[in-house]
């Protein structure tokens, strides 16, 4: 871990109890009695939305016999703890990602005591949708080893008039675990660079958008472009959970999504609930493949 990166100041007197964090999007403080049944986390598993997070609490719930605790508040995020895991949504796109990752990682270290190899314990996990570009069809799985922007650089902020930049590598070696699980119980995985955008439509070079900046032509020659530079889907989320992750040092974090789109046929989903149910249920199956190879094996 990178200590020089981490809010000590303010966490180390939340730890001392001489401060009280209010983790506002969740709803709970470190004040709040749950905590005292969190302090065993050891995976954080992020879902863009609420319901799939519970759902995925009420899945390790079955598998580990485990008690869901579930935060009243939910306007903003959905949060479950299950035996030894947080179950979250982060909602759509970075800036609401932020807040999450903030808040959740500011839990992480007031659960651990701010004791840092325990802190470097806790694996990440963004598990989401994606669209493909090219090589895998739809229901493929693609876990990334890179986040990048439109750009092809990673992940940044405005601070006053400066640029902030933060790193969008991922642990190759549990990205590359990780797909070695997914091909093993069947699901077609592989790893690759993802292109983490701003924008659902005009960022992604869709043309069914309410405003265009592309033609089919274009739309085809940047997603060629990207292809070409080892892009293998694209999403809203992986670059701040990258950055973030990567800036405090955590030794352990993926993100793995589903391809619920080939791009390079077009805009619109069109796969029918049921279609997509199977492609979400295809990255659901990889992820509790690793959970259980970390968390219980
Ligand atoms: C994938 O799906 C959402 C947009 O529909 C967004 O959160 C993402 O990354």
């Amino acid at each position: 871990m990178n200590i020089n990166n981490i809010n000590t100041d303010y966490l180390d007197k939340v730890v001392a109890g001489v401060a009280e964090d209010i983790w506002y999007h969740f709803g709970i403080s470190s004040k709040s009695p749950e905590t005292e049944k969190m302090r065993s986390v050891r995976a954080v598993v992020m879902s863009g939305s609420g319901p799939r997070a519970a759902y995925f609490a009420g899945e390790w719930s079955k598998k580990s016999g485990a008690e869901i605790i579930r935060l009243d508040k939910e306007e903003r995020f959905t949060f479950c703890y299950c035996g030894g895991i947080i179950f979250s949504s982060h909602g759509m796109g970075m800036p609401s990602a932020s807040i999450a990752l903030h808040e959740l990682m500011k839990m992480v270290y007031f659960l651990k005591r701010g004791n840092l190899d325990e802190i470097d314990k806790v694996t990440w996990i963004r598990v989401g949708t994606s669209g493909g570009f090219g090589n895998i069809e739809e229901g493929g799985v693609v876990v990334s080893t890179e986040a990048l922007e439109m750009d092809l650089h990673p992940y940044r902020l405005w601070h006053g008039n400066k640029q902030v930049w933060f790193i969008g590598q991922y642990p190759v070696g549990v990205a590359e675990r990780i797909a070695e699980l997914g091909n093993s119980i069947g699901v077609h995985t592989i790893t690759g660079k993802t292109l983490c955008s701003h924008d659902f439509y005009l960022e992604t070079m869709r043309l069914d958008g309410a405003i265009i900046f592309d033609t089919e032509a274009s739309r085809s020659d940047l997603i060629a472009y990207y292809y070409n530079h080892g892009i293998r889907n694209n999403e809203m989320e992986s670059g701040v959970v990258a950055g973030m992750l990567n800036h405090w040092g955590f030794s352990k974090f993926a993100t793995i999504c589903c391809i619920i789109i080939d791009r390079s046929k077009g805009d619109q989903v069109v796969s029918t609930p049921a279609e997509l149910a199977g492609y979400v249920n295809n990255s659901e199956q990889v992820l509790f493949a690793y959970l259980a190879e970390i968390i219980v094996g």
